[in-house]
């Protein structure tokens, strides 16, 4: 399979989960391992986290990695999984041109869309300071999408906007007013941020925006809110947006405690993964198979 069929396949499935009426899932992934992770739990697409990505770097979720940093983590992951990955692409890291630029190297290492946040780069996370910062200009961040759905080689490849305006304080009547600004500039999907503890002001949202588009949420801080409710309320995707990052830090946080305060290895053996399943996420069998096809005979025997 080619780069491009490949690429295509998986914009066609990402375009899928996010048009169908059924609720669909996003896991979030940091890296290959947590993708083929993801992908092996039975998730039908990844959520390239922004958060995620950058605390594995051990960085903050202020654009301290850079764009091509990102990419280069997010082609790993592609690489390792046959589901498609929605890039959290931040506020596109600049201006229309370089989400052009953004765009097209996406598409270069198949995956399958990205969503973009009308903030201002360098971003902050959604969830510190109580969300206080600055929105983008609306109409500018609408050319943003604009230039995205344009530089798009593949009709399949998803474009969502995401509007921080409630994060922001800044109310249902601004964030509805962005959100159809950048469905007119051609946005696949409209992101609703919120930092609250419950589902409120997204369910407010869904009900005056109805189906426009389709809207995606992202439960972090409303977790408590049944599943169900997003589903009757015919929300399109909900991501679980860092969960596997945090739990690694804390399963890493204590074998790390044991093995210092131990000094020896025996209470965590039990506690971790084999190395057979290391090996076995891996595809080291492939490889030895690999090696007897291809590689020459030594002394009559293969390696
Ligand atoms: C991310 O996962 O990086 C996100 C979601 O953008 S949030 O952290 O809620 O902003
Ligand atoms: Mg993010």
């Amino acid at each position: 399979m080619t780069a491009t069929s490949r690429t295509s396949s998986k914009t066609a499935m990402l375009r899928h989960l996010v048009q169908r009426s059924e609720l669909s899932f996003l896991m979030e992934a940091h890296n290959g391992l947590s993708a083929k992770l993801v992908e092996r739990a039975g998730f039908e697409g990844i959520w390239a986290s922004g958060l995620s990505i950058a605390a594995a770097l051990g960085v903050r979720d202020s654009n301290e990695a850079s764009w091509t940093q990102v990419l280069e983590i997010a082609e790993f992951m592609s690489d390792a999984t046959r589901v498609p990955i929605l890039l959290d692409g931040d506020t596109g890291y600049g201006n229309f041109n370089s989400v052009r630029r953004l765009v097209r190297k996406l598409e270069q290492r198949g995956i399958a869309g990205v969503c973009i946040e009308d903030k201002l780069f360098p971003k902050l996370n959604s969830f510190v300071r109580d969300g206080a910062q600055p929105l983008a200009d609306a109409e500018e961040f609408a050319g943003k999408i604009e230039a995205a759905k344009a530089s798009q080689r593949d009709p399949d490849f998803v474009v969502v906007a995401r509007t921080e305006a409630l994060v922001a304080g800044q109310g249902l009547a601004e964030a509805l007013r962005r959100a159809e600004l950048y469905r007119c500039a051609g946005a696949d999907a409209i992101l609703i941020h919120s930092a609250r503890p419950d589902a409120g002001e997204v369910l407010a949202f869904k009900g005056e925006w109805a189906e426009r588009l389709p809207v995606v949420i992202v439960p972090t801080t409303y977790y408590m809110t049944p599943t169900e409710v997003f589903a009757e309320h015919g929300f399109s995707t909900v991501i679980w947006a860092n969960h596997l990052m945090r739990s690694a830090l804390r399963a890493m946080q204590i074998t790390a405690s044991r093995i210092f305060a131990e000094q020896n290895l025996r209470s965590v053996e039990d506690t971790v993964a084999s190395l057979a399943e290391v090996f076995d996420l891996q595809g080291e069998d492939e490889l030895a198979r690999a090696e007897q096809r291809w590689l020459p005979k030594r002394n009559g025997r293969r390696p």
